[in-house]
């Protein structure tokens, strides 16, 4: 679709929606009203600067349903976020959601190269998290056939991935590579029929994708989404994998500075605040994911005018501030898959030790022997002590442990431990 026709189904959408809060659901009337925003006023797409934010907070001060715009009848579904405090975000679908979501993720697979001849595999946990029914419902609309693996006892998935011809792989980057790695000690890993991997819900930089890509064998995707806008369904990459394509027909994307809240100019990096442009079962307007991106409107050679995102760099409240640097994540996980020597597990743990805040990065060797060479394994670390210092600009321990001695991940994985 020509990007104005586009904005103007958008602007169409974003109109009702407003009303659609507005008149349905008694904490965007308040907002709303308090706000001096009745639905009128929304005459052009940047006129959705006017409404106020939406936060987790909001969700959660409500829970379970009470930003549910639709009566429990209506409710075909219900998907919560485990949160690691507190109670979960709870969120609920009416048939008209389920149907926007399936055909949401078909596009978004069919982009990322995946068709009804795949045999693919969803190694998220079936539950209460969107991540695997998402998927299941999304491949099965373009005709893939659909093993609904879950997740966990990651023998026996290997066991399917091997005898069942599996050629898609539906995971967290972080499962990914636990299984590959399982998949070589029980001797198959070579012997997979893996061409495409849809990863996604956690984090994955270039660098982690081609240790992923080197291990399987197979084209790695990422696609981005979360509970409280569907789900995965978001975004996500198409074959020439230069950003993930938003479904701006369903999503009206922001990005904004996460300390003043200003909109950034198109180009700035900043946090993503989206406005659900079709959802009947809990609408939110200018939602705030504090998930730290850039948006890039330029068309994509794949002939697709969907604004896309860059991977996601971080979350605003994952951010490490370390000596008053301000230090994500996926900079480190950089350095360290760039290094040939290094494996792809890691763990960053932070410590306050009297008023200074300290960072070690303790990371697997590929090749355990070079532990014995105590030469060698010096010099390494200051390699990527030198190297995380230029892309960080600040001090940190490197500990070079054993391949297969830190935890490993069936779901999103953990990698910071914040001891402050
Ligand atoms: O993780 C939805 C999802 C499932 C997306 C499966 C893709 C695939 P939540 O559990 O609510 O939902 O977590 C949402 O996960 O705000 C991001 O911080 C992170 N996240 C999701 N996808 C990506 C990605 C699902 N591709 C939170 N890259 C989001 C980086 C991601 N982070």
């Amino acid at each position: 679709m020509p990007r104005q026709k586009l904005e103007e189904l958008q602007l169409e959408r974003l109109k009702h929606i407003v009303a659609y809060c507005y008149d349905n659901v008694p904490f965007y009337h308040k907002r709303l009203s308090e706000a001096g925003v009745t639905p009128d006023k929304i005459k052009s797409l940047s006129d959705v600067q006017y409404i106020p934010f939406t936060t987790k907070e909001d969700i959660r001060d409500n829970y379970p349903f009470g930003l549910f715009a639709k009566p429990m009848k209506d409710i075909v579904r219900i998907h919560a976020s485990s949160g690691t405090t507190g109670k979960p975000t709870v969120v609920g679908y009416t048939k008209g959601d389920l149907d926007t979501w399936s055909d949401c993720m078909a596009r978004l697979c069919t982009a990322a190269g995946a068709t009804d001849e795949d045999v693919i595999q969803i190694s998220f946990g079936y539950g209460l998290f969107t991540g695997a029914l998402g998927l299941h419902y999304g491949l099965e609309k373009i005709g893939a056939s659909v093993i609904p693996a879950s997740s966990g006892n990651t023998e026996k998935q290997v066991m399917l991935l091997n005898d069942f011809g599996v050629t898609g792989l539906v995971s967290t980057p972080s499962y990914a590579l636990y299984m590959a790695e399982v998949a070589k000690q029980k001797g198959v890993l070579d012997h997979l029929k893996l061409r495409l991997g849809l990863f996604g819900s956690e984090g994955c930089t270039v660098e982690m994708r081609d240790q992923i890509e080197k291990n399987f064998h197979l084209f790695a995707t990422d696609n981005y989404g979360m509970s409280e806008l569907m789900g995965p369904g978001v975004s996500g990459e198409c074959h020439l994998r230069q950003g993930m394509h938003i479904n701006e027909d369903h999503f009206l994307p922001e990005l904004i500075n996460s300390q003043t809240g200003q909109v950034l100019p198109r180009g700035e990096t900043g946090e993503l605040v989206v406005t659900t442009l079709t959802k009947e079962g809990i609408p939110l307007l200018r939602y705030r994911t504090k998930d730290i991106t850039r948006l890039n409107y330029e068309p994509c050679a794949c002939g697709r005018t969907l604004a896309r995102m860059d991977k996601i760099k971080g979350r605003s409240d994952d951010m490490l501030k370390i000596r008053g640097v301000n230090v994500f994540p996926s900079q480190i996980e950089s350095v360290l898959m760039g290094t040939e020597e290094i494996g792809a597990h890691y763990q960053l743990i932070v410590r306050r030790e009297g008023f200074m805040d300290t960072l070690e990065v303790k990371v697997e060797l590929v090749n355990a022997s070079l532990l014995e060479r105590y030469g060698e394994l010096e010099a390494l670390q200051k390699r990527v002590k030198h190297n995380l210092h230029t892309v960080l600009g600040i001090d940190a321990k490197v500990s070079l442990v054993e391949p297969m001695s830190l935890e490993r991940f069936q779901g999103k994985a953990k990698r910071i431990v914040d001891l402050r």
